[in-house]
């Protein structure tokens, strides 16, 4: 074989492969047996989700109805897509089985609550964690400490119950609480930056402008929370 006939030959070996592999009756089985329990998977996240939803827009409707005011801007959820659930068991060096999955993944199912002021975090934070089918499996502030990109945001991994037919199931959530200021920073950084290393030449200047962004944001939320307490709670 000479050298202009090689990529015919690649691609007659990767045609023969899918076909004997990927395409096999074996591979099919494989396919059907592993579907159900991973679909299953999902949707228990997909219930914790609206569970933890459910419980975040309860309590905005109570405090608005006692406040006159709501707490949470919006409420954005979201499972975690096949492809990052792989490429986190890589980075991670988890096993590759359901259990260990469940075990060592933590934000399958994500919920990030936009809040009004910094305050609203803490306090709706802590309201969540009073519940007492909620348990508290980690907690993360990194507002109060800032990750080195400059990302803010109160992260919360918690256990909450989901009922089934036959069984009461603790499924894991990462909770994501942030201010408008705080959204606004990470949905355009992670637009521009995050997980893609591509800033270019002039990557340790933006890197650094990235960081005076999301400080000039955080000193907006320090000052809107001051102008709110002067509204609110007036030194007399
Ligand atoms: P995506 O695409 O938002 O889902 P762990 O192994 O779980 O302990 P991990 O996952 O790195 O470590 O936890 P971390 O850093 O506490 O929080 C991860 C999530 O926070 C990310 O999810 C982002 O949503 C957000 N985040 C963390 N750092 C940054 C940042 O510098 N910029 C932006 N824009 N977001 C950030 P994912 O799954 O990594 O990504």
């Amino acid at each position: 074989m000479n050298l202009p006939q090689l990529p015919a030959f690649f691609e007659g070996i990767s045609e023969q492969f899918i076909r004997e592999n990927l395409l096999s009756d074996d591979f099919f089985d494989f396919m059907n047996a592993n579907k159900l329990p991973l679909d299953t998977m999902m949707n228990y996240y997909e219930c914790a989700i609206m569970e933890i939803e459910t419980k975040f827009r309860v309590l905005d409707s109570q405090f608005s109805l006692q406040y006159d005011r709501n707490p949470i801007e919006s409420i954005k959820t979201r499972v975690k897509s096949l492809e990052s659930i792989m490429k986190k068991i890589r980075r991670k060096n988890t096993s590759f089985s359901l259990d260990a999955i469940q075990r060592d993944i933590n934000d399958i199912a994500g919920v990030r609550v936009v809040c009004s002021f910094i305050d609203d975090i803490y306090f709706l934070a802590d309201c969540l964690l009073k519940q007492d089918d909620i348990r508290l499996i980690e907690r993360r502030d990194y507002i109060k400490e800032p990750k080195e990109s400059g990302y803010r945001s109160l992260h919360l991994i918690v256990e909450v119950p989901i009922f089934l037919e036959n069984e009461k199931r603790p499924v894991k959530v990462e909770v994501q609480l942030r201010t408008i200021a705080m959204d606004f920073w990470a949905s355009l950084e992670h637009k521009l930056h995050y997980k893609k290393n591509n800033l270019g030449a002039d990557a340790d200047q933006l890197r650094l402008e990235l960081i005076e962004c999301a400080d000039m944001s955080s000193e907006l939320d320090r000052r809107m929370q001051d102008i709110r307490n002067r509204i609110y709670n007036p030194r007399t």
